[in-house]
């Protein structure tokens, strides 16, 4: 089969022909209909050889859609045929975090070396992908699978965030999203779809800021030195009682911190690895700092229903696998808007 890989460090991602996986007992086989472009693929593909962790070669893609295509020995609950979307952040299945259905926070992932596909264990972005457990997969339905291959990261992330945020959006609350790319455009979704808090969206481009608009931002402001002000000015001098930073970078965070209310929570979803210092002296009264990573499997399940009565909406851009490439050039340079989505 054809797949997208990263095959050395500080190199750039080939199409290369590999052999097809078969399932191993209790495992699913899926037909790969739809793969997601995440920045964090950036973000790894960026990382020096002392710091890169997730195996190569690499099969990319850790936003995955696919009809089952053959099941392993002894697999049950679904049937070759099947639309579905792939839970991402695979947990053990058996800690008190993946009894609640967290699996994103299993206590044994790392011990046990599961590591998500795409992020370690081969990814979405070939003609086939094998699933560990059926339990990993959601059915789609009649949903297409390339306009909601992105909810299992771009849009569960955001999500996760924003409902563990959901006290502080009363009714009269601002939000404020800093980053309306991938998973920023679906945020300020969420959050028009599940709060009635007035949502200020932060980007460096114009372009992002206008797709922020179309997707139901109320208030659009150019990241950078003047944003804490309006975003003051915007709130009548208290700021924000949600914060939710799309890149956390250095930058960001200091708008994160500065823009933030008393009480109010600062999400740092962005992995773009800058500190914010946190304290009596360093954060308004009451502020809380998160720094959640991806979302539950009942998460996912809510966001692709979210979707099903058209309260959001990923907007894609299509590549084929041999335009991988470009895309990822595309994700790097900024110049893509919403989700780039490879259909093998
Ligand atoms: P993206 O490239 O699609 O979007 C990033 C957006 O941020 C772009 O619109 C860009 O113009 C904007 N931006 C860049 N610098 C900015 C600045 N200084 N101020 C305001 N806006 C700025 O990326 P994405 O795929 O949406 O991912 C966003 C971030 O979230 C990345 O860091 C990614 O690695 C991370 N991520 C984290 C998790 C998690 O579980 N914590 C999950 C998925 C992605
Ligand atoms: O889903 C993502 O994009 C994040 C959670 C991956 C970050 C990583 O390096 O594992
Ligand atoms: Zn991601
Ligand atoms: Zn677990």
């Amino acid at each position: 089969m054809r797949a997208l890989q990263y095959r050395h460090v500080g190199s750039t991602p080939e199409v290369v022909e590999i052999d097809t996986p078969e399932p191993g007992p209790g495992e699913v086989r899926l037909r790969i209909t739809a793969a997601g472009l995440c920045h964090s693929d950036s973000f790894i593909m960026g990382l020096p050889a002392e710091q890169y962790i997730y195996g190569l070669p690499l099969t990319l893609g850790h936003e995955g859609a696919g009809i089952v295509d053959k099941l392993g020995e002894g697999t049950v609950g679904v049937s070759v045929g099947d639309s579905v979307a792939v839970y991402g952040p695979w947990g053990c299945g058996h800690c008190h975090a993946c009894a609640e259905g967290n699996e994103n926070y299993c206590t044994n992932a790392a011990a046990l070396g599961i590591a998500p596909p795409g992020l370690g264990a081969p990814g979405a972005m070939a003609e086939y992908l094998i699933v560990d457990d059926p339990r990993h997969l959601v059915p789609l339905g009649d949903l297409d699978p390339v306009e909601s291959v992105s909810l299992t990261d771009a849009g569960v992330t955001p999500y996760h965030a924003i409902k563990s945020s959901l006290a502080k959006l009363y009714p009269g609350s601002t939000a404020v999203v800093i980053g309306a790319g991938g998973l920023g455009h679906v945020a300020i979704q969420i959050l028009r779809a599940i709060t009635s808090a007035t949502v200020i969206a932060l980007d460096l481009d114009e372009k992002k800021l206008a797709l922020a608009t179309e997707v139901g931002a109320h208030q659009t402001i150019v990241s950078g030195p003047d944003a804490v002000a309006a975003i003051r000015a915007a709130t009548g001098g208290v700021g924000a009682q949600a914060v939710f930073d799309f890149v956390g970078a250095q930058s960001t965070l200091d708008i994160a911190r500065e823009a933030v209310a008393m009480d109010g929570i600062i999400q740092i979803v962005g992995i773009g690895g800058g500190i914010l210092p946190t304290g009596f002296f360093s954060t308004p009264f009451g502020a809380a700092v998160q720094a959640p990573y991806w979302g539950s499997r009942s998460e996912l399940i809510e966001v692709l229903d979210l979707a099903r009565r058209g309260a959001i909406k990923v907007y894609v851009e299509r590549f084929t696998l041999d335009e991988g490439p470009a895309a990822y050039a595309r994700l790097h340079d900024g110049t893509m808007s919403g989700r780039g989505v490879v259909v093998p």
